[in-house]
């Protein structure tokens, strides 16, 4: 284990800031270099460096000097802030997804990851337990990115044998790093606001039911992909990965539970329209046959748990 080398980019985002700290429990924190566009929060955490994944030739540098075995891309622009500028997002998304997997080719890394999103989606997709294999059609420039996204680490799998594996993440809820610009984004401010506030005033209408999940259990997963036998995974798009679905009302009623006099309204704007566009809850049973998954955290469970570290 100790001899992995791992390079994560975008790393100081919501999901990095914590696969950076599970990664280093594992693999010890000499072993894992975190790259963003900025200094991380924690300098001492463990090695860290300075990395546009926009600059191609960047990319090959670092992977010359650290010599990772794995990547982790994470970098990319989120589905609301995307929106606002599509073609910056378009170029971001798909240009550094294509430098890494390339660069991982001729420089010889053995294991990729990078997330997809259930906003590789849309709207005629099947919403409720939504299948692996179905209907693609995302309306959002983030979906789009995601949905090419899993076609190039497909085609990178099947043409060079790059180990690339990948999750279609739901919203992830965490606590420790703000998140970076999603449609799932209420479900992380509504525990800001009802803890300190006791109001929210949510962007999505009160029954928009969306698949989300427990930073923690995504961590777990993220791992437990990563650990799987290559010759046991059916899936080189990107998995189905599901934790637990829930409304605006219906997680307003669980924080409820802890904190009585917590009020919301709704005022549902542009982001509304992403988020119907995509499921209400997501068939994983491909992840559960081929590596195991299952999530641990309900919607009881993770409210306590977020309330209780805010
Ligand atoms: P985030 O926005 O919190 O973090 C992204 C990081 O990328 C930021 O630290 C940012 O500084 C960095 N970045 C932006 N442009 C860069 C560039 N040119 N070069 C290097 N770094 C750059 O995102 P996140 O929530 O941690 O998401 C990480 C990945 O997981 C993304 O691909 C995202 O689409 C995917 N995902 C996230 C969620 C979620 O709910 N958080 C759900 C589904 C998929
Ligand atoms: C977003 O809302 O953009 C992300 C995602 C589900 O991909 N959280």
């Amino acid at each position: 284990m100790g001899a992995e080398r791992i390079l994560i980019t975008g790393a100081n985002g919501q999901i990095g800031s914590e696969l950076a700290e599970a990664l280093r429990n594992r693999y010890g924190q000499d072993h894992i270099i975190t790259t963003d566009l900025r200094a991380p929060a924690h300098p001492d955490a463990g090695p860290w460096d300075i990395l546009d994944v926009l600059n191609r030739k960047a990319i090959e540098e670092k992977f010359r000097r650290y010599r990772p075995t794995q990547v982790y891309h994470l970098a990319a622009m989120l589905s609301a802030v995307a929106e606002q500028k599509p073609l910056a997002g378009w170029n971001l998304n798909m240009n550094s997804l294509l430098s890494i997997l390339q660069a991982s080719v001729d420089l010889g890394i053995s294991k990729v990851f990078w997330p997809s999103s259930i906003g590789a989606f849309g709207p005629t997709t099947p919403k409720d337990q939504t299948p692996q294999i179905t209907i693609m059609d995302p309306t959002t420039v983030y979906g789009i990115s995601k949905k090419a996204g899993e076609g190039w680490c497909q085609y990178y799998f099947g043409k060079y044998g790059l180990d690339v594996r990948s999750i279609r993440y739901p919203g992830l809820i965490s606590y420790k790093t703000k998140p970076g610009g999603g449609t799932t984004d209420y479900a992380i401010a509504i525990f800001h606001a009802a803890k300190y506030e006791q109001h929210y005033t949510s962007f999505l209408r009160a029954d928009t039911e969306l698949p989300m999940m427990y930073m923690p259990d995504a961590i777990r997963g993220t791992l437990q992909l990563m650990d799987a036998p290559a010759e046991g995974l059916r899936i080189r798009s990107s998995y189905n990965f599901a934790g637990v679905s829930f409304t605006p009302a219906g997680l307003a009623d669980a924080i409820r539970k802890f904190i009585p006099e917590f009020r919301i309204d709704y005022k549902p704007d542009f982001r509304q329209a992403i988020a119907d566009s995509w499921p209400h809850s997501i068939d994983d049973s491909f992840a559960r046959e081929d590596w195991g998954w299952q999530a641990g955290y309900d919607l009881d469970r993770m409210t306590a748990d977020m309330l209780a570290h805010i």
